[in-house]
């Protein structure tokens, strides 16, 4: 925002308003307007635009790190990819290949949704990582409605592909009775909301052990958020961590060996900006813990 009054520019669309050659890029935001699977509130596709939108209106140092994000890292912004809206599976093939040529660049893939689904098709690239998991629920139905991968089957499908010693849960307060047993059986590393909220630092401690050096794809569902703090997601979920809560528990996990990460459910018709905003400042602190940590 600064640099656009300073130079008397019109904001470009990128992410922050800013927009270097993907050439140069070490980070590349892709938008991922996907809306297809809601069982409940829907307009997820206008969620990478609202965003951006919110990132072009906020500072872009830091003042937890003590580092301007865009002095530090080559940003660039692809746009939002063409989403088939009637096919998830070939929206979700698009999606799989942009992720896989990123990442084959050596660039750190950051998906803007966009419901959760993406995660799955995002994670096909990553064979070997730790994926941490922030979210009100543990989507990890084996089917919802009838299908085997949707928002609430998500993370089930992953581990379709991951061994559960590769997942962390953290900011639950919801799931099935199924889903619960199913966790417990294979024994995934989880923490709820309330731990969020009374002994964050146990958490980032817990999760440094548990992850080590391992790379990480890092997922994040805005309902996380207590709904007063994010009302437009697609499945609010009262009893969550608030903005600073959650700013501190992603400024730590920023430091670990991060190789792409996401912010979805962002449902803007629902949405008064306030949740665009904290997706917005959630992705600044964890650029800023990117950018100031050694990897
Ligand atoms: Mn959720």
């Amino acid at each position: 925002m600064v640099k656009m009054m300073e130079n008397l520019t019109p904001v470009r669309p990128g992410f922050g308003g800013f927009d270097e050659p993907y050439e140069r890029a070490n980070v590349v935001f892709i938008g991922v307007p996907l809306d297809i699977t809601s069982s409940y509130r829907s307009g997820y596709r206008f969620g990478p635009a609202r965003i951006r939108e919110a990132s072009a209106n906020l500072e872009t140092y830091l003042t937890s790190a003590g580092v301007d994000v865009f002095e530090r890292l080559n940003i660039s912004d692809l746009g939002d990819l063409i989403i088939t809206p009637t096919d998830l599976m070939a929206s979700g093939k698009r999606i799989s290949q942009v992720v896989k040529k990123v990442h084959g660049d050596g660039k750190m893939p950051v998906l803007l949704g966009g419901e959760h689904t993406l995660t799955y098709f995002a994670l096909e690239t990553f064979k070997n990582v730790f994926v941490i998991h922030l979210d009100a629920h543990r989507d990890l139905r084996d089917e919802y409605l009838g299908d085997r991968l949707c928002h609430a089957t998500v993370i089930r499908r992953v581990l379709d592909r991951l061994p559960p010693k590769r997942l962390l849960q953290i900011g639950i307060r919801s799931c099935s009775k199924e889903e619960a047993e199913f966790a417990r059986k294979a024994k995934i590393a989880t923490y709820t909301s309330e731990q969020v909220i009374d002994d964050a630092p146990r958490i980032v401690a817990a999760a440094k052990e548990l992850v080590g050096k391992s790379r990480v794809y890092l997922t994040i569902d805005l309902d996380v958020l207590d709904p007063a703090f994010a009302p437009g997601v697609a499945t609010p979920e009262p009893g969550g961590p608030s903005t600073v809560e959650l700013l501190r528990l992603v400024q730590e996990l920023g430091k670990l060996n991060i190789w792409a990460f996401d912010v979805v459910e962002l449902v803007p018709p629902h949405d008064d900006g306030t949740t665009a905003f904290a997706a917005a400042k959630i992705i600044y602190e964890l650029l800023a813990a990117v950018a100031s940590s050694p990897r």
